[in-house]
């Protein structure tokens, strides 16, 4: 099947560098992007572009037909700081969205679904360290919830309705080319911003939070594989998990020293640390790395080197 890709968040922290990733794969008109505004004009500009609230069922069908689309990634979401600041509205955005695609898959509009899960599925009483792909999953957050909720909905497709949706549990993700936005994990991609602009950093996490995360690039590469992978390699319909490396505040802060050794960090938690807190230190990504060759790049100081040299670019680009 050639695929004719429409991506639902491409504005995104990881929506935007998804759609450059697979307009270079599968060429420009091979790929629409969407959002629910206009806030990424570099993404708008470069490629096909349509508006689209995730949640209007009418209009999603109306694009797929437009464009022929035969492969989804559903990338829009509210995330964890800001779902615990709107409940209903993370429930609804995240749940309503998820259910449009899967049904117009279910009903054969649709071939292919990409759906992002979370390390936000775990919760206080998972096993922290090493957390494995089977475990207690009792999520603490809004966000946590829906992505609990939808991975049962993803597996439950897939056995019924034979509907191809491939899930990975993201952990957080660096990047230096869209900010995030209302993620928990966010502090390790404005630690590297205030370094660079004020030399100092104040944390929202204490020095000793342990969190898994992953340089852009590698969830990229990783949702890139999933969705080329062969049917039959794909053994996991509810989401896959993912992991690349774990550090915590003090351990990015004395990375970034080996570049900037002026740099300083304060720590003042706030509501995020409870959040920070019910998720794993560390996750066991085996079935991934077993069932389609899943492997990660960057350790923690090559994505302190990418980091300060593109937004130090960045800069100087906008001097
Ligand atoms: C968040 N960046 O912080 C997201 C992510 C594992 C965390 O899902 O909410």
């Amino acid at each position: 099947m050639n695929p004719k890709i429409l991506i639902i968040g491409a504005c995104g922290q990881i929506g935007s560098e998804l759609t450059t990733k697979l307009r270079h794969i599968y060429g420009d008109n091979q790929v629409v992007a969407s959002d629910i505004s206009y806030n990424n004009l570099d993404i708008v500009n470069s490629g096909l572009f349509e508006i689209l609230d995730a949640q209007d069922y009418a209009s999603l069908k109306i694009c797929i037909e437009k464009y022929e689309i035969n492969t989804v990634y559903l990338m829009a979401a509210m995330l964890s700081a800001t779902g615990e600041k709107y409940p209903m509205k993370a429930w609804d955005l995240n749940m309503n969205s998820l259910f449009h695609v899967l049904n117009l898959a279910k009903e054969g509009f649709i071939k292919k679904v990409f759906w992002p899960s979370s390390i936000a599925v775990f919760g206080p009483t998972t096993p922290k360290v090493n957390t494995p792909q089977y475990t207690v999953m009792e999520p603490s957050t809004v966000y946590g919830i829906t992505k609990q909720v939808g991975e049962r909905w993803c597996e439950y497709y897939f056995n019924k309705y034979n509907v191809d949706v491939r899930s990975i549990r993201y952990p957080g993700i660096i990047s230096h080319k869209t900010l995030p936005g209302g993620g928990t994990t966010d502090y390790a991609v404005d630690i590297y911003h205030k370094a660079l602009s004020d030399g100092h950093y104040e944390c929202f996490l204490t020095e000793e939070t342990e969190l898994p995360m992953m340089f852009m690039d590698d969830a990229i590469k990783a949702t890139v594989d999933i969705m080329q992978a062969p049917t039959e390699s794909i053994k996991i319909r509810s989401a896959y998990n993912l992991a690349a490396i774990s550090f915590t505040p003090r351990e990015v802060a004395e990375s970034i020293k080996k570049q900037l050794s002026d740099f300083t960090i304060s720590y003042a938690p706030d509501f995020r640390q409870d959040i920070a807190d019910s998720w794993p230190k560390s996750i066991d990504d085996n079935e991934a790395r077993k069932h389609w060759n899943w492997s990660h790049e960057f350790d923690l100081d090559a994505i302190t080197n990418e980091m300060l040299t593109n937004l130090e670019k960045k800069t100087l680009q906008n001097s």
